[in-house]
Order: C-alpha cells, then sequence, then structure tokens
C-alpha cells in the first residue's frame, strides 16, 4: 500500500509557494479529487474526506473557473468535531486544462487544474479527426501540461488503417507521443502504463464511447462491470457523470472525463504556436512580418505548403483554430470591458447614494 503524503499527491515547492502566500498560517492544505455542486471530496495525507467552500470564497469568485475543480490545490480549515472541512480559498494553478463554455460565450470552463500530462484519445475506429487533435493538442499546450495521443479500438480496424491514421499525425507535424490501445486485446496496454510516473497527474480526454472510462478503470483495477452493467442500486447504467481524480497503486494519479465532443479554442495563442511549431518556424522567413501565411507574396509557409514540406490539411487546421482563437480573443476583450465599466457603474451609484 502506498504511504500517503502531500508530495505523492503532486505537492511541490511552487504549490509550498502559493500556500505561503494565500493560506492562513496554520491552514492546511489538500487536493480536490472531484465536486460535487458545493461539495468536495479533498485527499491529504489523511486520505480522503468531504469539504464545503466558505460563503466568502463562493462570493469573490469572478466566475465559475475561480471556483475549485478536480486536481486544484486548496486551503482548508478542520476542526476535530466537524465532520466537513472549509475550503477558504484556492491556490493559483501550475497549469490547467479549459476549454471555452458552450455556446458563443467568451467563457472559459475548467476542465483540471496541476494536471502533468493530458492524453488525448480518440478512438481509431470511426472517431478519428485530425482536425479534433489539433484542436485538443493546441489547448493542453495553452494550459502548460504535456499532450500525450492515443488511439483506442484498434482491434477493430484493419492494420492499413491504422497506418494511415499514423501517417497523417505524422505528416502533421505532431510531435506529441503518439500510442496505440486496444483494452479487447490488451494490445499497447504495457506501453500506456509505462508512461504513468509517481505523483504525476495524467487526464483522459476525448469523445464519448472512445474507452476513456475502460481504461481508467482498467489501471484502477476496478471492476469493469460497474461501469458496463447495470448497477445493484438501481442506478442504471454507469455513465462519467463527473470528473474523479484516482489514486493508482503506482502512485499515479488519473482523471477520467466525461466526454468533450465540443473543445472550443479561446484566445489559445501560446497554445497554437507551440503545436504549429513548423508553420511558428517558417513565419520568421516570411517577407512580411506580420504575414498571415495566407494570400502573401514571399510567404515562407504558402511556399513549404507548395512544396509539400507541410500538409494542406495541417495548414488548414491551422488558419482555422487561429481565426476561432482571433474572434474569442476579441470577445474576451471586449466582456472584460464592459465588467469594468459595470464595475464604474456600480461604484457611481454607490458614490452617489452616500451623497445623498
Ligand atoms: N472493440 C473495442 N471496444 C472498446 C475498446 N475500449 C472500449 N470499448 C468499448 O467502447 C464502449 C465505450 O467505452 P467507454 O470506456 O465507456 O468510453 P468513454 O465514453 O470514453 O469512457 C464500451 O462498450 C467499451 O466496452 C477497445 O479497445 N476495443
Ligand atoms: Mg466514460
Ligand atoms: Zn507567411
Amino acid at each position: 500500500m502506498l504511504q500517503l503524503s502531500l508530495e505523492t499527491l503532486g505537492w511541490n515547492a511552487w504549490f509550498s509557494e502559493q500556500a505561503r502566500l494565500h493560506c492562513n498560517p496554520g491552514g492546511a492544505v489538500a487536493r480536490v479529487a472531484a465536486v460535487d455542486r458545493d461539495q468536495l471530496l479533498l485527499l491529504d495525507e489523511t486520505g480522503a474526506f468531504r469539504a464545503r467552500l466558505s460563503g466568502k470564497l463562493m462570493h469573490d469568485a469572478t466566475s465559475p473557473a475561480a471556483l475549485p475543480c478536480v486536481g486544484d490545490w486548496v486551503c482548508v480549515e478542520r476542526t476535530a468535531n466537524d465532520q466537513f472541512g472549509l475550503v477558504r480559498s484556492v491556490l493559483d494553478r501550475k497549469t490547467c486544462l479549459r476549454r471555452r463554455a458552450a455556446g458563443e460565450s467568451a467563457d472559459y470552463q475548467m476542465i483540471a487544474a496541476n494536471v502533468d500530462c493530458v492524453i488525448i484519445v480518440q478512438s481509431c475506429h470511426y472517431d478519428f479527426s485530425l482536425n479534433r487533435l489539433e484542436r485538443y493538442l493546441v489547448m493542453v499546450r495553452e494550459g502548460g501540461a504535456t499532450p500525450y495521443v492515443l488511439l483506442t479500438k484498434t482491434d477493430l480496424v484493419g492494420s492499413e488503417v491504422l497506418a494511415a491514421q499514423l501517417e497523417s499525425i505524422r505528416r502533421a507535424g505532431v510531435t506529441a507521443p503518439v500510442f496505440t490501445l486496444s483494452n479487447v486485446t490488451g494490445e499497447g496496454d504495457e506501453d500506456l502504463r509505462a508512461i504513468l510516473s509517481p505523483a504525476r497527474t495524467y487526464c483522459f480526454v476525448g469523445s464519448s464511447g472512445v474507452g476513456k472510462s475502460t481504461i481508467v478503470n482498467g489501471l484502477a483495477g476496478r471492476d469493469l462491470l460497474a461501469t458496463n452493467a447495470v448497477s445493484g442500486t438501481g442506478e442504471g447504467r454507469h455513465t462519467t457523470v463527473r470528473r474523479e481524480l484516482i489514486l493508482l497503486d503506482n502512485g499515479a494519479m488519473v482523471i477520467d472525463n466525461p466526454g468533450t465532443r465540443e473543445f472550443g479554442v479561446l484566445a489559445a495563442e501560446i497554445g497554437i504556436e507551440a503545436s504549429y511549431a513548423d508553420i511558428a518556424a517558417l513565419s520568421s522567413q516570411c517577407h512580411f512580418r506580420d504575414c498571415t501565411h495566407t494570400t502573401e507574396p514571399g510567404c515562407a509557409v504558402l511556399d513549404a505548403l507548395a512544396r509539400g514540406e507541410i500538409d494542406a490539411a495541417h495548414h488548414g487546421n491551422f488558419l482555422k483554430l487561429r481565426k476561432e482563437s482571433e474572434h474569442y480573443q476579441m470577445s474576451y476583450a471586449e466582456k472584460r470591458r464592459k465588467e469594468k465599466e459595470f464595475g464604474r457603474f456600480i461604484k457611481r451609484v454607490k458614490k452617489d447614494q452616500e451623497q445623498d
């Protein structure tokens, strides 16, 4: 059995410094394993316990993204005769995985915090999409985590189908490591396990039905029947409804995710730059410094495209993601401006009231 400590849960000097700045002296810290509305499941060196958010934390949160999410480190107070801990604040996130909230809004939705690696899962059987893969890669890098690519259900396609998908990933210049896996035959299982290191956190993302829960349950040694069959409690078929951080026997932590079909990018310049390193490198040779790599003469990217050195689909995805990012960058700036105006308006009203 693993000896629990904050370090085994991913704690390090960087978080220590955050705690020194943000926690009350004598306050404890814990890691968020799951969030159920206003109730949290926390982990510390004593094991798992439940906690609630303090009124002040809820009140001061400027957006849902400011509230604790799975993987966060929080400052918590816990008295011996209280069943629940009280979460006072959330420590800064070292990395985060977030996406654009549904619809046209320019808001973020947190998926997980402080994850070291994100394993982007696609099934090679009717799910593979280079475009979607590049979207994920951009947002993973934007949040500061290391991406891995995992193609599942290799038992359902011929080797030539898989080879073609791997080739298209390679041609797109994807630098993240790529793995393949079949949960049915077990092919690739060892390779996946080999990347999971103690005290590090791995988050699985990808469309619904690609095999994420099967993988996580397998790693956790959980009963597969509990996920696939109707449970004895009459709850019906279990699907992943909440994200949960699970500590594996080897000391690695994994987070499963409900399917995320839409994975919109939002103001993701850094992530785009990192995911399209080939295009970024070429752009220094473009004739115009602000070249958009669309129609300009002397564009090194278009030249490379014409020579077949970069892939047309890859270039197309780059343009699409950049456009989307810029669009939301603008709406985001607009939103901030409106919030500021509103703040000034409230201040004015208060001042007027004081003068009355
Ligand atoms: N043939 C095959 N089926 C799989 C594989 N992995 C998962 N499945 C099945 O695909 C379905 C969805 O799996 P699940 O783990 O719930 O996917 P999730 O939505 O990504 O969590 C289940 O019926 C699994 O048994 C695989 O590698 N090969
Ligand atoms: Mg699932
Ligand atoms: Zn150019």
